[in-house]
């Protein structure tokens, strides 16, 4: 286009003023590009341009020239110059000041924050990884489906519930598409799957909970075990950082971030021996007790240093510890034990499942041990009575998997508007 008349939107993003001469460096999401304005040729244009404030919305049109100096090697000399938005001083946050801003006061000007190409570059990478998945689930033959989101019941427990006013009755907001995806395990429907926020009234500030979060779930039919789900759980991961390698270049760039391939197939350890392995690594923890935040960071660092393993699962989880998944099915062999699994990414679990319990009756006495009232539960229940095929799932968190994909020190890094405790807006 060199030598053209080009027209270009953009946010004014700095504008150098060197006396006779002044370049405004315009931004859209393809770059930045410098506009260079003689006073000598056009007085008012190269004044106008000096009062505009910065990250304020321009159109620009002009001739475009190549340039040694310019940065991107060509600049516009402009003829034209229309404020299309004008910005308020001062910003509430820089787009390209070197100082960082805290979190919050960057959540609190998330439009702003996302001017910048490495807070962006998180938002593509979680797009392209979505597709990624996608596109591997339909594949293997998933349907994607979408489940209600408010619900009667919860199948995670209480605690975490949101209780909504329906109408005139009490209802809640969906912890989980569980009760759902296992209800069409019994229409023919074999394999599904759904990307889709679930709510969690979880009352605690970590880096790792939010109180919405994109939950992937999955559901097979006709399993002969939890393998046969830890498999797809597998493919899932392998095959999505494989597209976002593919496919995320520049952004990956812009984070400055790697990613390697992962070592396959994924390591299993079961839950007893992950426990024995923290504990030989001096934390106190009791056989068969709950790994927590602190074992599983542990275990990360052991597998990552014994194993060059970013990714494993963990395996035969106690029925101890699986009680209140009312829903997970024990091992015929070992009642002790369930076959669930947690999938580990750098010491943080990302995904969580296993074969669930088909049979009507074990499933309504592990109901009954966890005092559910089995009437509440009768939509869910029903299905298991006219022909329930065995089968297993799991549910997969996307923003726990873009947060340990990239590095990223908090999980609001890979929510555009988190909520949380204390974050309502924006
Ligand atoms: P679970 O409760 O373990 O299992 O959740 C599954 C996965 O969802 C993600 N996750 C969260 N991510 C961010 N913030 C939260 N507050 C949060 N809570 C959960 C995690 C976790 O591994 N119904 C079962 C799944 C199944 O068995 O199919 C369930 O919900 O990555």
């Amino acid at each position: 286009m060199y030598g053209k008349e080009v027209t270009v939107g953009g946010w004014a993003q700095e504008v150098r003023n060197l006396g006779g001469i002044s370049f405004l460096q315009l931004r859209d999401s393809h770059g930045v590009v410098q506009v260079t304005l003689l006073k000598k040729r056009n007085k008012e244009l190269f004044d106008l341009v000096a009062s505009i404030p910065r990250e304020s919305v321009l159109r620009v049109t002009g001739e475009a020239k190549q340039s040694k100096e310019a940065r991107a090697g060509y600049e516009i000399l402009p003829s034209k110059i229309d404020i299309l938005s004008k910005a308020e001083t001062p910003l509430p946050l820089g787009v390209v000041d070197k100082v960082g801003a805290d979190l919050d006061t960057r959540l609190n000007n998330r439009f702003m924050d996302l001017r910048k190409d490495e807070v962006k570059a998180a938002f593509r990478i979680k797009s392209v990884t979505l597709q990624g998945i996608r596109q591997f689930l339909s594949s293997q033959g998933f349907t994607e489906v979408s489940t209600p989101k408010i619900v009667a019941a919860g199948a995670e427990g209480g605690a975490t519930l949101f209780q909504v006013k329906y109408f005139d009755r009490n209802a809640y907001l969906a912890q989980s598409p569980q009760l759902y995806k296992q209800n069409l395990m019994a229409t023919g429907l074999d394999r599904i799957f759904e990307i889709a926020p679930a709510f969690r009234a979880e009352a605690s500030d970590t880096i790792r909970h939010i109180a919405e979060f994109t939950s992937l779930d999955v559901e097979l039919a006709f399993i002969e075990s939890s393998d046969d789900v830890m498999e797809v759980a597998e493919g899932i991961v392998i095959n999505s950082l494989r597209h976002v390698r593919e496919h995320a270049k520049p952004e990956l760039k812009a984070l400055g971030v790697d990613i390697g391939e992962p070592l396959t197939p994924f390591p299993r350890v079961k839950y007893a021996d992950a426990v024995e392995m923290v504990r030989s690594r001096g934390m106190k923890l009791e056989p068969g007790e709950d790994l927590g935040t602190e074992g599983e960071k542990l275990l990360g660092d052991v597998m990552i240093e014994e194993k060059k393993a970013d990714l494993y699962f963990i395996t035969e989880f106690p029925t101890a510890l699986k009680r209140s998944t009312f829903y997970a099915k024990r091992r015929d062999d070992d009642p002790e034990l369930t076959g669930y699994f947690d999938l580990d990414y750098r010491g943080q679990e990302i995904v969580s499942g296993g074969q669930r319990e088909h049979r009507y009756d074990v499933l309504t006495e592990q109901m009954r041990e966890n005092n559910l009232s089995l009437e509440s539960f009768e939509f869910y229940l029903k299905a298991f009575r006219y022909g329930m095929p065995p089968h297993g799932g799991f549910g997969f968190g996307v923003e726990r998997y873009v947060q340990k994909m990239l590095n990223l020190p908090n999980i609001r890094e890979a929510v555009l508007y988190p909520r949380d405790r204390s974050r309502l807006t924006p």
